[in-house]
């Protein structure tokens, strides 16, 4: 995918090793790319209607190539065609470790194939906790809470919500309530549930319903085992297998002036290329929507692309700040989360303009592994 061409890395300015906190100055992650290998799916799981777990692609949909001139109307279904996921329900990486179970034979390593029940990874988490490992380098407006429990020696990374997140959520103006339903609805109109059907605009949207895809990958020394939500595939049966077939929609606000496209490129853009690169996503289809939320164009971005075109913004993100930042991030967590214990969490936290930091709490809320995993991957 991709490789690293210098080997001395750690003598170019990059963080202190044995720090107990790890900073997220841009400059101390500017080396060459880091090696990341092609993510390979090792397989998939389906959420229904119900956010009933099913280990399979049931919930994948087929990407219909909308009209060169769209009349999307997001707000079409708002009142009467929308169910809402319940986010009170705090899930966390329960449907991973459901999916784990169910595949352990996948994963067991070979060192340990009669024996222990350690997983062939150093990671387990959520694709879009990784992405906004990413994107901290850049970010200046939201800090995370990331919650590590090292059992049976594999990592598992899980979000807590931060206090702000939660004030955010609760308090959240009605406008944007329904602009968080225009993304669902985009997809409604540009997704068919099988490949010879059509889009279905009058529907039920049921943010319960998704699918998601389980790739691994190595970041450097680190290997990855982590699931995201997929929107949808390539239609054509002579499509290239998972994850190349898979596409990810966006919509986002009409571009009409040139501040308006520089700020596109300079956040935006990335936050998409983060999300998709990581599970080998190779393309974003956009929806670009006016001030009533109607899609008025579409464009497709690849994400093998993105780099060259931001290239032209002064002061612009750079991918390699991303891939190292995150790459470091890892080291650091194996190094503080050394008890292998899954009633141990290492509270890992990060505020805009400051440096990670983190905490260590036994038995505490922070407890994340469910008892019926843990069980499982004793006996
Ligand atoms: O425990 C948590 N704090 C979280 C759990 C935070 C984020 C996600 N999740 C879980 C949910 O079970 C969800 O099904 O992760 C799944 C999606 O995982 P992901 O792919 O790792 O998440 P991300 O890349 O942030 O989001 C992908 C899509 C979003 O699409 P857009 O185009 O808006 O990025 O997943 C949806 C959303 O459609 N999504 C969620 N769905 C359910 N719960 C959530 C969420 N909290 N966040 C995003
Ligand atoms: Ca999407």
């Amino acid at each position: 995918f991709f490789r690293p061409t210098n080997h001395h890395r750690h003598q170019l300015g990059s963080a202190p090793l044995s720090s107990q906190v790890l900073s997220t100055r841009r400059e101390l992650y500017e080396r060459d790319f880091p090696l990341y290998k092609q993510p390979v799916e090792v397989g998939c799981f389906s959420l229904d209607s119900q956010r009933r777990f099913f280990n399979d692609s049931r919930q994948l949909r087929y990407y219909v190539e909308p009209d060169r001139c769209p009349n999307f109307d997001l707000r079409d279904g708002y009142k009467d065609r929308y169910v809402r996921r319940d986010e009170n329900v705090k899930e966390r990486l329960d449907h991973i470790l459901r999916w784990i179970v169910a595949n352990r034979s996948k994963l067991k390593s070979r060192a340990s194939a009669n024996s222990s029940c350690a997983l062939d990874v150093d990671f387990v988490t959520w694709r879009g906790h990784l992405t906004k490992l990413l994107t901290t380098p850049y970010e200046t407006r939201e800090g995370w809470l990331l919650a590590v429990t090292r059992f049976n020696g594999t990592l598992y990374i899980s979000e807590v919500e931060t206090e702000a997140a939660r004030q955010e959520r609760e308090n959240r103006a009605e406008r944007n309530k329904e602009m968080m339903y225009w993304g669902y609805k985009f997809e409604q109109y540009t997704c068919a549930d099988t490949a010879s059907s059509s889009p279905d605009p009058r529907g039920v949207v049921n943010t319960n319903e998704a699918f998601c895809t389980v790739v691994q990958t190595r970041l450097t020394d680190h290997q990855l085992l982590f699931s995201g939500e997929v929107d949808c595939r390539d239609r054509d049966p002579g499509a290239p297998p998972p994850p190349a077939c898979y596409v990810e929609l966006k919509t986002s606000a009409e571009i009409c002036t040139p501040k308006q496209r520089s700020n596109f490129h300079r956040f935006k853009l990335l936050k998409w290329w983060a999300q998709s690169f990581l599970p080998g996503v190779p393309r974003v289809v956009a929806g670009f929507k006016d001030h009533d939320g109607v899609v008025v164009s579409t464009e497709t971005f690849l994400i093998s692309k993105i780099s060259q075109l931001i290239k032209n913004e002064d002061n612009c993100w750079k991918p390699t700040v991303c891939m190292n930042f995150c790459c470091d991030f890892l080291s650091y967590v194996k190094r503080i989360a050394t008890e292998d214990s899954p009633s141990v969490v290492y509270l890992f936290s990060w505020e805009p303009r400051r440096e990670v930091t983190y905490s260590v709490h036994r038995d505490s809320q922070y407890t994340f592994l469910p008892r019926w995993y843990i069980q499982e991957m004793t006996s």
